[in-house]
């Protein structure tokens, strides 16, 4: 039987988890799982990239001493964020974490002097968000980019440093607002813009694609499995669209719920028109030639930030609990305003906002909890509306995928204000489509509606109906004059 391994890296954590395909079923077992955050060093804001790859062998030890000799791997973790290399392959550089705040003002000042949001929109439908790659590289040392012989994205460099070979994994280097949705490769018109070469890139690789075995020195230890590296969706948000238990007879959108709300739905073909720019949708690359049309919204990233400045003395379960004992919509904020992308203090910020809103002050972290998951939940159905506007679509289920699956809370007022059902789980959906890929790869699976089939029988979601919400329409009201003191989106 095979075995495939997933590495999956959040930005709030990671985990290798090893599967085994019966035939019929998934079985699902975790190997090690270890916490990630970024870090401030001199004024900047890094991931500590050495210290995932230490995880990952140390993952791949685990799996040895688990008794896996031979197996499948792919890696995939957060999108836009890249590592230089100089021509011997060393790292030129810290990885810069895309919450650092040395891009703020990139992109004014990229579109107002280089090319325009409208150029950039219609050649790559990637929706503004101020960190993509375009800009970190725009503000990014020129010295550094000039002696860049390669330009990986983070699970890209992760591949290199297992196997020795570099590649750009096609979905992830969507994310880099480079690629061009004509030509399919990078953009010539962006490349000269930011003053690189396309051969600074490697091969823009589809998933699927195999990069052979470990390379020699890891091999060489003995302390690994024998691992047949596999190209997943190398962007996590794509592997866990892959990852979506979804039944083709009903019309579905999904949100990939963690750090970052990614909601959408999966296209055949981009939409990169004007209103899909002006509502700043996205078209991300996605498997099988796929579009992940969708909007970041800032996500579970605030309650972890809120639990963070707690000491941590709280379990997500618990904030969840609390908040559900609160009133419902007593203290609204606009999720997708910069200023919570990363404040100096979350708590503080939300708190600050509420009051100034002359709204009650949530003094509790049930209250702070409470407030976070209702302000979610209406701007997950601002974003529902928008989504079946622009592609003409009703949609007959919403699919909450990922850690966030796990807030009973959050999907209950999700459904109740879409008013149609809820379906969550797996909670480990990334890590469930980057060894579905894996399995589709090498046979074991025919495709991707298989791969959902096995996937939804394998972890059954529950399934979570709409009851009426009260006052409706002055919520409605309420919720409009907030969203308008939004300053401006991320
Ligand atoms: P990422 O991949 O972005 O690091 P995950 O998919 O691992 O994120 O999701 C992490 C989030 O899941 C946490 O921030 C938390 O809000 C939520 N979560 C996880 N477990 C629970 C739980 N038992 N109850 C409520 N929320 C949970
Ligand atoms: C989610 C995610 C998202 C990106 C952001 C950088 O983890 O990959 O899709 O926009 O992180």
């Amino acid at each position: 039987m095979t075995i495939a391994i997933a590495v999956d890296i959040g930005a709030s954590s990671g985990r290798l988890v090893a599967a085994s395909f019966t035939g019929q079923q998934l079985e699902m077992n975790e190997l090690h799982r270890f916490d990630n955050a970024f870090m401030e060093k001199d004024g900047h804001d890094y991931w500590d990239i050495d210290a995932l790859f230490q995880e990952i062998l140390i993952g791949l030890k685990k799996a040895k001493a688990a008794g896996i000799h031979t197996c499948t791997l792919g890696i995939d973790t957060w999108g836009v964020d890249y590592a230089l290399l100089d021509s011997s392959g060393e790292r030129l550089h810290d990885v810069y974490a895309y919450r650092d705040d040395r891009t703020h003002g990139a992109a004014d000042r990229l579109h107002r002097s280089l090319v325009s949001r409208d150029f950039v929109y219609a050649k790559t439908g990637i929706q503004e968000l101020s960190f993509n790659t375009l800009y970190q590289l725009y503000v990014h040392d020129r010295q550094q980019l000039d002696q860049a012989n390669r330009i990986l994205l983070v699970p890209d460099y992760l591949y290199y440093g297992l196997t020795g070979k570099m590649i750009n994994e096609a979905t992830n280097a969507s994310t880099t607002q480079l690629l061009n949705l004509q030509t399919r490769e990078f953009d010539s018109d962006l490349l000269n813009a930011l003053g690189l070469k396309r051969e600074q890139f490697a091969e823009l690789t589809q998933p699927g694609s195999r990069l052979g075995g470990l390379k020699a020195e890891l091999a060489a230890t003995g302390d690994y499995p024998e691992c047949s590296v596999v190209v997943v969706p190398t962007h996590d948000t794509a592997s866990a669209v892959v990852g979506v238990p979804a039944k083709a007879d009903r019309s579905w959108a999904y949100i990939s719920s963690g750090t970052w709300s990614l909601l959408g739905a999966e296209l055949s073909e981009p939409l990169n028109g004007e209103e899909a720019r002006k509502a700043n949708y996205t078209n991300e690359w996605g498997a099988y030639g796929t579009f992940r049309f969708l909007k970041n919204i800032m996500g579970l990233w605030m309650i972890q930030e809120v639990r963070r400045e707690n000491g941590e003395s709280h379990t997500f379960a618990e904030l969840a609990e609390w908040a559900e004992r609160e009133d419902a919509f007593r203290s609204l904020v606009p999720c997708n305003d910069e200023r919570f992308l990363n404040p100096p203090s979350m708590t503080e910020e939300i708190i600050a906002f509420c009051r100034d809103s002359g709204q009650p002050v949530p003094d509790t972290p049930g209250r702070l909890a409470r407030c976070i998951f209702d302000s979610l939940a209406l701007t997950y159905l601002d974003a529902m509306r928008e989504l079946e506007r622009l592609t003409g679509q009703k949609y007959e289920v919403l699919h909450i995928v990922g850690g966030g699956s796990n807030n009973r809370l959050l999907s209950r007022l999700t459904a109740d204000l879409l008013g149609i059902e809820v379906w969550t789980g797996p909670s480990e959906a990334t890590a469930i489509g980057n060894i579905a890929v894996q399995l589709i790869a090498d046979g074991s699976l025919r495709d991707i509606a298989q791969a959902r089939q096995v996937i939804a029988d394998s972890f059954p979601p529950n399934i979570c109906r709409p009851s009426p919400v009260a006052d409706r329409h002055d919520l409605a009201e309420r919720w409009q004059r907030i969203t308008q003191l939004t300053l401006k989106e991320t």
